[in-house]
């Protein structure tokens, strides 16, 4: 059995999604942060020498990044699922959205919400700097999210499981305002509407307020 080690109000819910997404079965063992710095607590710490969640294991096999554990379970357990094929037309487009969530966005928005903890402290013209990336990145995704209902295309792909976490449970750190951003808020609520999303959210994180 895939044991998926679920660190409270983290990434590591998008390795349930995914599971509950494409049917593949897997428990859940859950970890609570720690209080005084909200870091994951030393026995997460010990299950991988990455020290960050998400952590699967399975039988003999430890792994962590998302991707990588994307990619293993979507190719060991359900195959052909999930990811577009290379003869699909979307293949290339399908590619760089999987790949942009942790590639880009997620480190600019990281540095942003640093930037934001820095405030005065940081010089105006550094501010600037590291907040363009992410801004850049919203409105691409705005663009992105106008012109099609998931996020690499008509069909939903693993691209929406990496992305969702960014507009949905991160605001948990620090909320983002998404009043200038329409398209993102109306595809927010189609993911909020999913039943896979929805099942996965109650495994995750059965406290929260659906
Ligand atoms: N690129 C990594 C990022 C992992 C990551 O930053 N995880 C956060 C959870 S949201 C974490 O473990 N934070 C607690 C800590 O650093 O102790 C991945 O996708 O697996």
């Amino acid at each position: 059995m895939i044991t998926i080690h679920h660190l409270g109000i983290s990434q590591s819910e998008r390795i349930i999604w995914l599971c509950e997404e494409y049917a593949i079965p897997y428990e859940v063992k859950r970890y609570e942060r720690n209080e005084h710095n909200r870091l994951a607590p030393d026995d997460y710490k010990a299950l991988h020498p990455i020290g960050t969640a998400p952590v699967i294991t399975d039988g003999d096999v430890t792994l962590a990044e998302t991707a990588a554990i994307f990619d293993y379970l979507l190719g060991k357990y359900a195959p052909g699922k999930g990811h577009l094929a290379p003869d699909d037309p979307n293949f290339a487009n399908y590619l760089f959205w999987y790949h942009y969530t942790n590639g880009s966005f997620t480190p600019a928005a990281m540095v942003r919400m640093t930037a934001a903890a820095l405030g005065d402290a940081l010089p105006e013209a550094a501010r600037e700097g590291l907040s363009g990336r992410f801004t850049r990145g919203m409105d691409m995704l705005e663009k992105q999210l106008a012109d099609n209902d998931w996020l690499a295309g008509p069909a939903f792909t693993p691209a929406d499981i990496m992305i969702a976490f960014c507009f949905t449970t991160m605001q948990h750190f620090v909320p983002m305002d998404l009043s200038s951003f329409p398209a993102i808020t109306a595809y927010v609520e189609r993911v909020k509407k999913r039943e896979s999303y929805q099942r996965a959210m109650k495994a995750a994180e059965p406290d929260f307020a659906s």
